[in-house]
C-alpha cells in the first residue's frame, strides 16, 4: 500500500474541523489545560520552517493532553500592527489593513496544512477594533492609577525607521530592526511606569516554572542594586546627592562627577567660569549613543568646573566636581562620588586627569589597577571604618549616615520606564486627548475602540510627528471633560502593545462587554505552559508580566502570574549551519516540504532534528529518514495479525516505548521519544507481525506526532468509531518496564575476573562503576592505576591498570 500523503492529510484535517475536535469548552467538569505560542507576525514572507517546531512541540502537547483527558485550549492569532506591513503599505500604495489581509490569509492556510490542533474558533486579531478596544482599554486603566503619564524625554531615535525605540530594541547603538544608527533626541512622550513592578517582576519568578536562563536575563535586565544615596555640601550651597552601591568606599572618595545633563548646570552657570567649555562638552556628549558612552573601555573625558567644589561629608576634604559622559542622568542620580582605588572607570579617569587615588580596602595594587572585589580585602584609611571588612563597613556607614543624616539606604533597579508611543500609523491610537484648558483627558469608555482613520499617506513625517498628525479632521475634537476645543493623541502604541495581554482574549474571544469574563479567566488561567523566543525575554515576555501583575491588582485577572511554564526553543538553521536567509540561498520553505513528504513528516522531523532547546541545522537525508519511518509505520498494517494483548516477547519493548515517549514530551525530549518508537518499529517489524493491540498502542503513541496518518490507520483497522484523537493515552505497567539482563565478563589487564549480571542498556559508566565496585575486581587493582577502560556493551569491561 503506497502511502499517499496528500490525500490522507485533507482528509483529516477536514474531519477535524467538520467535528470540532479542537473546540476548547469553556463549561467543562474536565480539568482544563491552556498552551499557547507566540502568535505570530504575518509578514509578507510567509510562513518560515522556524514557526512549525515551537507549534508542533506544543501540539504534541495539546493532543497529548486531550487524550489524557483534559479540557485544552490551543488557540492562535495575530499579532499584526507594526513597521514592516507599514513599510510595505507606504512603498506599495495600500492600505496596511489590506496587507494584512493578505498575510493573514497566507499564514493561516500554511499553518492549517500543518495539521496543528489550534482552536481556530477563537482566532484573534490585534488589528480588529474588536480587540484593540481592549488594548486601548487597559491603556486607560493604566492612565487612571497614573501608570501611564506622558513627559519629555531624551529618547531613542532609530534614524533608519524614523521612529522612538525603546532601549530594549536599540543594540549596541544600532536599532535592532533596521540596523542604522540610534540617535538622542528630546521628545514628549507616552510612558508606561512598569518601574513601579520592578520588584513584584523579580519577586513573581519565584513561584514561576521558567527555564534559570530566563530568570537570570529578567532578573538581570531589572537590575536591582543595593546602595545609598549620600549628600555632599557644594561651595554653591546646593547639597549634591549620589547613589553609590559602595558607601563603604566613602573615605576613598577624592572628586566627584555629574553628568552633562545634570540639572545643576543650569543652576550653576554663573559660578562657573569656564561655562563656554562645558557647554561645548555638553553639545558633545549629546550626540553619543548611551551604549558608547557606558563602554568601560573607552578613553575617558570630562571637564572640572571652574567655580563649585563639594564637601566629602566623612572626612570634611574639598574636592573637586567634574561632568563627565560616563555618569548617565539616567541612572540613579545622575551624580557619582568618584573613587578611583576601586572603580575601574573612577581609575582610568583620575589617572586622566592626575587625581589623587587614596586606597581603602586592603587587597590589590591600587597604583596599578582599580581593586573591585568586595569579598575580600580590609578597610583602611577611612577613620572609624579600619579593620572592618567590605560588608561590615557597608553596614556601618549606612547607619552612620542616617544617624548624621547626610545620606540613606536606597535600592535602585535599572529598569526604565517604557516608552509607550510610535510615531507611525499602523498601531493602536491612544485613547487620549489634550485640552489646553483640562490637559489630558482619557476617552470615556463608552467611545472605545477609537479607530484608526483613513489617512491618505503612511509617510512618517521628518519631523518626527506620526500620519495622523496631519489628519487635522480626526485630529480636533471636544474635551470629554470641558466640551472645549480639544486635540487627539496622534501617536500610536509600539508593536507590544496588543501581545501584552493576547492569552487573556483567547478565554473568551467574543466577548464585547470585557476583555474576557471573569468566568472564563477564573477557570483558564493561568496559562499552563507557553512556548516562545529566548529573544522575547526582556521584551514581550516581561512587558506581559507588567501587564498582567497591574490587572490582578485592579482586580480584573485572577492570577498573579500569567504563566505558569515558560520554555524556550532553539533556531533552525540552514544546511549549513548558518541563520537562513535569502541572501545565503539557504532557506526551505515549509510549503514545499509539505507538498513533497506530507506533514506528518515534517512535523516529526522537526521534533527529531536536535535537542528542541537548541538551535539545528536542516538536513535533507535526515527529513527523508523520517519520511520513510512514516511509511514504515503505514505497512505495519498490512502485517497486523488478530490480539487484544501485547505478546509476551513484546511486553517490556512496549512498556518501555510508552513510559519513554509519556516522560520524554513532557521533558520536551521529542528527539529521544521519535528514536525510541523507530527502535520498537524495528523490533516489531522484525518479529514479523504486530497484534493488533501492539498496532493499537503504537498509533495512539505516535498520533500526538504525526496526526493524520495515524488517523488513517486508526480508521483502516476499524478500532472503534471515533478518531484516533479522540482515544485514551496508553498507560504502561512500571514492573513490565525493566529490561531484560545481559551477562558481562570484567577482565583487568586482559584476564577475566568476573562475571556482572547489568541490565541490557546499561550505560558506559554504570558499567565501569559496577565493575570497579566488584570485590573481586578490586581485589586485582590493589596498589595499581586504572590508566584505561573499555566497555563493549553488553559484553565486557576491560581495565588497564598499573603500578
Ligand atoms: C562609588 C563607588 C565606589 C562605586 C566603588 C562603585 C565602586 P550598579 O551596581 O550598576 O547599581 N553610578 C551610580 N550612578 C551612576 C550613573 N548615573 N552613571 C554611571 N555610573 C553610576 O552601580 C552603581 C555604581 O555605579 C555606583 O557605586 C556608582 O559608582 C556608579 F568602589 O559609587 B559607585
Ligand atoms: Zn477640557
Amino acid at each position: 500500500m503506497k502511502y499517499d500523503h496528500k490525500a490522507v492529510e485533507k482528509k483529516w484535517q477536514d474531519a477535524w474541523e467538520k467535528a470540532g475536535v479542537f473546540h476548547a469548552e469553556n463549561n467543562s467538569k474536565k480539568p482544563k489545560y491552556f498552551a499557547l505560542i507566540e502568535f505570530p507576525y504575518p509578514s509578507g514572507q510567509g510562513l518560515h520552517v522556524g514557526h512549525p517546531r515551537p507549534y508542533t512541540a506544543l501540539d504534541i502537547i495539546a493532543r497529548k493532553r486531550r487524550l489524557q483527558g483534559y479540557n485544552v485550549l490551543y488557540p492562535i492569532g495575530w499579532d499584526a500592527f507594526g513597521l514592516p506591513t507599514e513599510n510595505y503599505a507606504i512603498k506599495n500604495h495600500v492600505h496596511p489593513a489590506e496587507v494584512t489581509k493578505k498575510n493573514v490569509a497566507r499564514f493561516k492556510e500554511q499553518i492549517k496544512s500543518l495539521g496543528i490542533s489550534f482552536d481556530w474558533s477563537r482566532e484573534i486579531n490585534t488589528t480588529d477594533p474588536s480587540y484593540y478596544k481592549w488594548t486601548q482599554w487597559i491603556f486607560l486603566q493604566l492612565f487612571k492609577h497614573g501608570l501611564a503619564y506622558k513627559k519629555e524625554t531624551n529618547v531613542n531615535w532609530c534614524t533608519g525607521c524614523k521612529c522612538v525605540l525603546a532601549n530594549e530594541e536599540v543594540v549596541e547603538g544600532v536599532c535592532e530592526r533596521c540596523g542604522n544608527p540610534v540617535i538622542h533626541k528630546v521628545k514628549s512622550q507616552w510612558m508606561l511606569k512598569i518601574t513601579d513592578y520592578a520588584q513584584k517582576l523579580i519577586d513573581g519568578l519565584d513561584g514561576v516554572d521558567y527555564p534559570e536562563r530566563v530568570k537570570a536575563q529578567q532578573k538581570n535586565w531589572i537590575g536591582r542594586s543595593e546602595g545609598a544615596e549620600v549628600g555632599f555640601q557644594t561651595s554653591a550651597g546646593d547639597e549634591l546627592t549620589v547613589y553609590t552601591t559602595r558607601p563603604d568606599t566613602l573615605f576613598g572618595a577624592t572628586y566627584m562627577v555629574i553628568s552633562p545633563e545634570h540639572p545643576y548646570i543650569e543652576k550653576w552657570k554663573d559660578r562657573l567660569s569656564n561655562i563656554d567649555e562645558i557647554r561645548d562638552y555638553q553639545t558633545k556628549a549629546a550626540r553619543k549613543s548611551e551604549f558608547e558612552r557606558a563602554e568601560i573601555a573607552k578613553d575617558k573625558t570630562g571637564v572640572k568646573l571652574e567655580g563649585v567644589t563639594a564637601t566629602n561629608p566623612v572626612n570634611g576634604k574639598t574636592i573637586p566636581i567634574f561632568i563627565s559622559d560616563y555618569v548617565l542622568m539616567t541612572y540613579g542620580t545622575g551624580a557619582i562620588m568618584a573613587v578611583p582605588a576601586h572603580d575601574t572607570r573612577d581609575w582610568d579617569f583620575a589617572k586622566k586627569f592626575g587625581l589623587p587615588i587614596i586606597e581603602v580596602v586592603k587587597g590589590g595594587n591600587v597604583e596599578k589597577e582599580a581593586y573591585t572585589d568586595c569579598a575580600s580585602g580590609t578597610m583602611v584609611n577611612s577613620g572609624f571604618l579600619n579593620g572592618l571588612s567590605v560588608e561590615e563597613a557597608k553596614e556601618k556607614i549606612k547607619s552612620y549616615m542616617e544617624e548624621k543624616n547626610f545620606g540613606h539606604r536606597k535600592i535602585n533597579y535599572k529598569l526604565r520606564d517604557w516608552v509607550f508611543a510610535r510615531q507611525r500609523y499602523w498601531g493602536e491610537p491612544i485613547p487620549i486627548v489634550h485640552c489646553d484648558k483640562c490637559g489630558y483627558v482619557p476617552l470615556p469608555e463608552d467611545q472605545l475602540p477609537l479607530r484608526l482613520p483613513e489617512v491618505e499617506s503612511y509617510e512618517p513625517t521628518d519631523d518626527g510627528e506620526s500620519p495622523l498628525s496631519k489628519m487635522t479632521d480626526w485630529v480636533n475634537t471636544t474635551c470629554p471633560k470641558c466640551g472645549g476645543p480639544a486635540k487627539r493623541e496622534t501617536d500610536t502604541m509600539p508593536q507590544w502593545a496588543g501581545s501584552s495581554w493576547y492569552y487573556l482574549r483567547y478565554t473568551d474571544p467574543h466577548n464585547d462587554k470585557a476583555l474576557a469574563s471573569k468566568e472564563a479567566m477564573d477557570y483558564w488561567l493561568p496559562v499552563d505552559w507557553y512556548n516562545g523566543g529566548m529573544e522575547h525575554t526582556t521584551l514581550h515576555l516581561l512587558y506581559s508580566r507588567f501587564w498582567h501583575k497591574f490587572l490582578y491588582d485592579i482586580g480584573v485577572v485572577p492570577t498573579s502570574e500569567p504563566y505558569a511554564k515558560r520554555t524556550s526553543h532553539g533556531m533552525i538553521l540552514g544546511e549549513n549551519g548558518e541563520k537562513m536567509s535569502k541572501s545565503r540561498g539557504n532557506v526551505v520553505n515549509p510549503d514545499d516540504v509539505v507538498d513533497e513528504y506530507g506533514a506528518d513528516t515534517l512535523r516529526l522531523y522537526e521534533m527529531f532534528i536536535g535537542d528542541f532547546e537548541k538551535a539545528a541545522p536542516w538536513s535533507t537525508a535526515s527529513m527523508k529518514g523520517c519520511r520513510r519511518f512514516v511509511e514504515r509505520y503505514f505497512a505495519l498494517q498490512d502485517i497486523v495479525v488478530p490480539g487484544d494483548s501485547i505478546r509476551p516477547e513484546m511486553e517490556i519493548p512496549f512498556n518501555r516505548t510508552i513510559k519513554k515517549v509519556s516522560e520524554d514530551i513532557e521533558n520536551l525530549k521529542f528527539n529521544t521519544a521519535i528514536a525510541a518508537m523507530m527502535s520498537l518499529l524495528n523490533e516489531t517489524a522484525q518479529s514479523g507481525s504486530i497484534t493488533r493491540e501492539e498496532m493499537r498502542i503504537f498509533t495512539l503513541l505516535m498520533n500526538p506526532f504525526s496526526p493524520h496518518v495515524t488517523e488513517e490507520v486508526w480508521a483502516n483497522l476499524h478500532y472503534n468509531g471515533k478518531m484516533a484523537c479522540q482515544q485514551e493515552w496508553p498507560s504502561y505497567d512500571e514492573s513490565k518496564c525493566k529490561a531484560a539482563s545481559v551477562e558481562i565478563a570484567v577482565q583487568v589487564n586482559g584476564k577475566v575476573r568476573a562475571h556482572l549480571t547489568l541490565d541490557a542498556d546499561v550505560s558506559k559508566e554504570d558499567a565501569l562503576a559496577s565493575a570497579k565496585a566488584n570485590d573481586r575486581v578490586n581485589s586485582f587493582l590493589q596498589g595499581k592505576k586504572i590508566i584505561k577502560e573499555i566497555y563493549v556493551p553488553g559484553k565486557l569491561v576491560n581495565l588497564v591498570a598499573k603500578q
